[in-house]
C-alpha cells in the first residue's frame, strides 16, 4: 500500500495529466500486461514440471509442443510491445501541429532559463524555474543547455528528453488538467543536480494569457535603498527588466515574487526565505554559482524588500 501511495502526487508518470504523458503511460500499462502475463505463464509451466518431476520420480521431458506454445507466445509479446512502442513514440512526438506556442527552456547548473514571446510586440521575455502552460493547447518547448548535458522532465505532463549543449531538442507538451506539477532534472549535472527542480504551472488559457501579459511587463524603477543595493552587487549576474540591470549568469528576476519557489524548488518563496538566500546561498545550496556577497544588516534587509516587491 505504501509503495503504491507514490503512484500519485505532482511528479509522477503514472498520474499522467497530459496526452503525452498518457501515451507513456498506457505503454507502461502494456508493458506491464504482457510482461506480467508472461511471466504468469513461466510460474505456471514451473509448477506443472514440478509435479511431473514428484509423480514420475525423474527429470520429465519438456514435450516439444510446449517449446513451440513458449516461442510463439514470446515472438506475439514482443510483437505486441514494438507495436506499442511505435504507437508511443509517435504520440509523443505528433509534432508539426500547426500554430503551437513555442518555449525555450535552457538548464543552467542548475536552474531552468525560461523564455515566451511577448504576446503584444513577439520579442523573447525571460523568466526562470517556473514554466506555465495554458489547457489544452499544444506548447512546444526548445530544449537547450548553457554548460553540461541536463534532461527535462515533468513526468505527469511528458516523458523526459535530454538537454544538449550546441542543440535544440524539441518536446510538444498537451497538458489536459489544471494544477501545479513538479518538475525535475533528470541527468545528473553536478553536486546541486538533486535541487533542480521545475514549477509547472498548467491554467485555463484566460489566466495563462493575463499571466504572460503580466511576465511580459517590466518593473518599476524605484529611488530604494534595496534597488541601490541591487544596482551595486548583483547587476552583473541579474536583469530586471525596466531597471539598468542586465546580467545574463543567473536567472531574470523581473518577477521573481511572482514565482512558487527560489532557486529552482530549493526553498519556497518567504520574505525569510529570500533575505537567507541573498546572504547565504552556499549555505542553502552548495556550490550553486550564486556567491554570497558580504551585505551589511541593513542593506540585507533593503535588499530583500525590494526583491520581494518584484510581482
Ligand atoms: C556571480 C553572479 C551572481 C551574483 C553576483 C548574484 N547572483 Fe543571484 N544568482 C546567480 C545564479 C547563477 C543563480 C541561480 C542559482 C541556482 O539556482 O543554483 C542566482 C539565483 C538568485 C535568486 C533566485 C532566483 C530564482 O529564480 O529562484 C535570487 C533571488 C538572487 N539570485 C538574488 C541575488 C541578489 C539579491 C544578488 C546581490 C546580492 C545576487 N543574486 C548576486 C548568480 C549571481
Ligand atoms: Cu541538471
Amino acid at each position: 500500500m505504501l509503495l503504491l501511495a507514490g503512484c500519485q502526487g505532482v511528479q509522477s508518470p503514472l498520474a499522467p495529466g497530459g496526452d503525452q504523458a498518457t501515451a507513456l503511460h498506457n505503454l507502461f500499462l502494456l508493458m506491464m500486461a504482457v510482461c506480467g502475463g508472461i511471466y504468469a505463464l513461466v510460474l505456471v509451466g514451473l509448477g506443472w514440471s514440478l509435479r511431473r518431476v514428484r509423480s514420475a520420480g525423474q527429470a520429465a521431458e519438456v514435450p516439444e509442443r510446449s517449446l513451440w506454445g513458449a516461442a510463439i507466445v514470446i515472438v506475439i509479446g514482443l510483437t505486441v510491445l514494438i507495436v506499442g512502442s511505435f504507437v508511443a513514440d509517435r504520440a509523443v512526438f505528433a509534432s508539426r501541429r500547426q500554430g503551437a506556442m513555442m518555449v525555450r527552456v535552457t538548464g543552467h547548473q542548475w536552474w531552468w532559463r525560461i523564455e515566451y514571446r511577448d504576446p503584444a510586440t513577439g520579442r523573447w521575455i525571460e523568466t526562470a524555474n517556473e514554466l506555465h502552460l495554458p489547457l489544452d493547447r499544444t506548447t512546444r518547448v526548445a530544449l537547450g543547455s548553457a554548460d553540461v548535458i541536463h534532461s527535462f522532465w515533468v513526468p505527469n505532463v511528458a516523458g523526459k528528453l535530454d538537454m544538449i549543449p550546441g542543440r535544440r531538442n524539441v518536446l510538444d507538451l498537451t497538458p489536459r488538467r489544471v494544477g501545479w506539477f513538479r518538475g525535475q532534472c533528470a541527468e545528473f549535472c553536478g553536486t546541486q543536480h538533486a535541487h533542480m527542480a521545475l514549477d509547472v504551472k498548467v491554467e485555463s488559457v484566460a489566466a495563462f494569457e493575463a499571466w504572460l501579459t503580466e511576465q511580459a511587463r517590466p518593473a518599476p524603477s524605484p529611488a530604494s535603498r534595496g534597488a541601490a543595493v541591487f544596482a551595486n552587487a548583483c547587476a552583473v549576474c541579474h536583469a530586471i527588466r525596466g531597471t539598468g540591470a542586465s546580467g545574463r549568469v543567473g536567472p531574470d528576476l523581473t518577477h521573481l515574487a511572482s514565482r512558487k519557489s527560489i532557486a529552482a524548488g530549493t526553498l519556497t518563496m518567504t520574505r525569510g526565505n529570500l533575505q537567507g538566500w541573498i546572504t547565504q546561498p552556499q549555505a542553502l545550496k552548495p556550490g550553486t554559482s550564486m556567491p554570497a556577497v558580504p551585505l551589511s544588516g541593513p542593506d540585507a534587509d533593503a535588499l530583500a524588500a525590494y526583491m520581494e516587491s518584484l510581482k
